[in-house]
Parts: structure tokens; C-alpha cells; sequence
């Protein structure tokens, strides 16, 4: 597969051209978790480095979100895996004061894809909206997703409160800025860096 030009395309936010070529991609056979890893993430990551060299600002970020968004729409229906059904309800939601919802709702296309049901909360997702959720749909898991160093700690707070009503109900953290030992420092039941990987860590929670 020729990443670059999704790359590009998603570079000049260019929303339809993004579309075509992930659905030409597609029909050249390509997999759809290689055109999201190789393409479309990696745009992504390319939008952050231009964000942190101050070359992108704020609207290009979201304009490059947009772009993302388009080419992930066409990606949907090929993430599905009839395979690997599972069973048990997750509540997911980016955490209080982050507005970031592109790795998310990967993660939950891809929870979903695996057979789960997925209470998508949105983002800016208090403390208490959580617990409610997870108490009126019986869920098994709470994911929590951050992309700020400042609200990292917004997770802290939801997995104190889960932890201290005992109920068996588990949680699962993830988003760019959050590692592996920041997840076992708050108590955190699961971590995956990735979506394809908190489809593994969610079973093996559930099971
Ligand atoms: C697009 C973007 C935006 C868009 C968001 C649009 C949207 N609808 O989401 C907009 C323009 C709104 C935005 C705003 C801001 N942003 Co911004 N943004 C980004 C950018 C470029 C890409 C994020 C993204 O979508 N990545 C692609 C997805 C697929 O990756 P991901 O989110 O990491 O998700 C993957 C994993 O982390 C994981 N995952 C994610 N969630 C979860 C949850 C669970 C449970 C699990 C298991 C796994 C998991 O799986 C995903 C798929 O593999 C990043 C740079 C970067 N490379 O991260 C900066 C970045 C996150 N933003 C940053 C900043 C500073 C801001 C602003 C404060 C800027 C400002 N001055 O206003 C605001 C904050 C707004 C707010 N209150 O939230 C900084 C954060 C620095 C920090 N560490 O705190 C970054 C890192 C840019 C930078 N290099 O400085 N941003």
C-alpha cells in the first residue's frame, strides 16, 4: 500500500479525497487495519508534529480530524470480525474537560466490531456520569479514554470511585499520553495503547 497519499490528502484536510482513496485502497485488497495503522494514524501523528513545531494550530488540527473522520467512515464496515464475538456491556467516554474523540471512537468501533455493546457517553464525560451510566446498564467495564496530560488525572478520580464500590465493575484506560504504569499507579484493571489491543485487554477482563 502507498501510505502517503491517504497521508497527504488527510495533510491538505481534504475530506473526499481521503474517502476515495481509502475505499480504493480497500478494493485493491488492502486490510483495513493496515490502512488505519499505516495511513491514517500515522497522518495523525504527523498533525501532532506539526502542532507541537507550531506549523499547525488549533483549526488544522480539527480540519485534519475531519479528514480522518471521513476516511475512517469507509473503513468502518471492513473492521468488523464476525470471528471474535464477545459478550458483556462497556461504557465508554473521553474523560471531564478533553474534547479529543477520534481514538475513542476507534476504540469503540472496534469493541463493538468484537461483539460488545458500547455505551458511547461523547466526551467531556464526568465522574458521576459515568458511574450512573455503568449502574443503568448493568456494564462490566468502564474505558476511559485521555489525550491531555491535564486530564489524565480525571481517571484517577473515576477508577477511586469504582474501586471503592466493589462491585466487580472493572476499568480500562487509554489515549496518547497514558502508559502502562500510570494505569497500575491509579488502580486501573486494563490498558491497551491501542484499539486493536483493548479488544484483547476487554475480554480477557470480562472472561
Ligand atoms: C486532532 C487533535 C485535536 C482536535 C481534536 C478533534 C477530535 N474530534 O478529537 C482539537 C483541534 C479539538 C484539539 C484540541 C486541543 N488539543 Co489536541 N490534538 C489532536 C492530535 C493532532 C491528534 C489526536 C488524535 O486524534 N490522534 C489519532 C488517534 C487515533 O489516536 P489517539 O487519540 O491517541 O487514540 C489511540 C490510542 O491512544 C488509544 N486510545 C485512545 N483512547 C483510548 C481509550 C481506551 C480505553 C483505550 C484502551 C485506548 C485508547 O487507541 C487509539 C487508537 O489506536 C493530537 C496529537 C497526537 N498525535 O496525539 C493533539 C494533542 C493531543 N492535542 C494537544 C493539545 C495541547 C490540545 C489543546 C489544549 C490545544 C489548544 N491550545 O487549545 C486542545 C484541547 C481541547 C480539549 N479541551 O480537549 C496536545 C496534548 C499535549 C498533552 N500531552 O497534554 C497534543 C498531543 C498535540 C501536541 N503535540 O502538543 N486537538
Amino acid at each position: 500500500m502507498e501510505a502517503k497519499t491517504i497521508i497527504d490528502t488527510v495533510l491538505v484536510f481534504d475530506q473526499e479525497k481521503t474517502a476515495q482513496l481509502v475505499q480504493a485502497h480497500l478494493d485493491q485488497g488492502t486490510d483495513a487495519l493496515t490502512i488505519l495503522d499505516q495511513a491514517l494514524i500515522a497522518a495523525m501523528d504527523e498533525v501532532g508534529r506539526r502542532f507541537s513545531k507550531g506549523i499547525f494550530f488549533v483549526p488544522e488540527m480539527l480540519m485534519a480530524a475531519e479528514a480522518m473522520r471521513a476516511g475512517l467512515e469507509v473503513l468502518r464496515p471492513h473492521l468488523v470480525r464476525a470471528d471474535i464475538k464477545a459478550k458483556g456491556t462497556i461504557i465508554i467516554g473521553t474523560v471531564k474537560g478533553d474534547i479529543h474523540d477520534i481514538g475513542k471512537n476507534l476504540v469503540s468501533m472496534m469493541l463493538e466490531c468484537a461483539g460488545f455493546n458500547v455505551i458511547d457517553l461523547g466526551v467531556d464525560v464526568s465522574k458521576d456520569k459515568f458511574l450512573a451510566a455503568a449502574e443503568k446498564y448493568r456494564a462490566q467495564i468502564i474505558a476511559l479514554s485521555a489525550l491531555l496530560s491535564t486530564t489524565m488525572a480525571q481517571m484517577e478520580a473515576v477508577v477511586a470511585a469504582v474501586r471503592s464500590r466493589g462491585s466487580g465493575l472493572k476499568t480500562l484506560v487509554g489515549g496518547a499520553p497514558v502508559t502502562a504504569s500510570f494505569a497500575d499507579e491509579i488502580g486501573a484493571d486494563g490498558y491497551s495503547p491501542d484499539a486493536a489491543g483493548a479488544v484483547v485487554v476487554a475480554r480477557s477482563l470480562i472472561a
